[in-house]
């Protein structure tokens, strides 16, 4: 009878600790998100650079984080935002300062400028009108060379950035998760750390998306694919995390149980991912 309970007991704790465990992997602490006082915080900047790929100069934010100092160098994450967001969805909805403040107060996360883009290149580049129409669709494809050719230099002559594949970055939300993966793979000699939350239906398919799989293999340093179990979009992480499999391609998988194409969701996915960069 005695072994009988001490056999239960441990059952209990073997069950209960693996559930925490697994747990605390997936959905962030409760607090990561809120302000905390008395810690150190970084600043967010808006800036303009000239995009020759539209034309104008076009705005984004960054985020430095706290204690930054110019004259050293930092590694670069680029942060895309959704189909019906610009340069500030992020900072409005989803507070990354603030996820970020803590995580460096908890000593969690490697010190990183993050780049804030607004991600639909084109002339009214603001999230108006028809969202899903065909022009303002294709200039989240336009929005690669604007990244490549116009802010990513632009940002490396103007701040001080680490140089080397290693230390550059590309995460984003939906069509900001699609441009992940698709610029990303398709410049694995620029980036080594790419994070896709619920990618949408603009993410690309076999060779498309992967032209480049022995330069990949070689560079990539973590791809990071996550989309929360009620999302309407999970058809395209599944389909995306099938065709790594068969390419070989090493990856994280998350599908987040009990969560939707929102902010709650991608909040958490940030937490996880910059704590794994660099
Ligand atoms: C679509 C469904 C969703 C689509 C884009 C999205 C281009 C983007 C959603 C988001 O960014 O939140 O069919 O097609």
């Amino acid at each position: 009878m005695k072994s009988l309970k001490i056999t239960a007991v441990l059952v209990i704790a073997l069950i209960s600790n693996f559930a925490f465990s697994q747990d605390s992997d997936i959905i962030a602490p409760s607090g990561f998100d809120k302000p905390q006082e008395g810690i150190s915080k970084g600043d967010v900047k808006e800036i303009s650079y000239p995009s020759t790929t539209v034309g104008k100069d076009r705005v984004a934010n960054i985020y430095f984080p706290p204690g930054y100092v110019a004259t050293q160098e930092y590694p670069v994450l680029y942060l895309l935002h959704g189909i019906g967001g610009d340069e500030r969805e992020w900072l409005d909805q989803g507070h990354p300062e603030v996820i970020l403040d803590n995580l460096y107060a908890a000593n969690k996360v490697k010190p990183m400028i993050v780049v804030l883009p607004n991600g639909r290149a084109m002339e009214n580049d603001r999230a108006e009108g028809n969202i899903f129409g065909e022009e303002q669709v294709k200039a989240f494809a336009t929005f690669e060379k604007d990244l490549m050719v116009d802010l990513i230099p632009f940002i490396e002559k103007t701040y001080k950035v680490k140089s080397g594949v290693e230390n550059r970055a590309l995460a984003g939300l939906s069509m900001g998760g699609g441009q992940s993966l698709n610029f990303g793979l398709n410049h694995p000699e620029d980036f080594a750390w790419i994070g896709s939350f619920s990618p949408a239906p603009n993410t690309k398919q076999g060779e498309g998306l992967l032209p480049k799989p022995e330069v990949t293999k070689a560079n990539l340093k973590l791809l990071f694919l996550s989309c929360g179990d009620q999302d309407n979009l999970m058809n395209v992480s599944n389909r995306t995390h099938d065709f790594l499999n068969d390419q070989g391609i090493e990856h994280i998988y998350r599908v987040i149980p009990n969560h939707h194409h929102n902010f709650e969701y991608w909040k958490n996915e940030l937490y996880y991912f910059t704590q794994l960069i660099f």
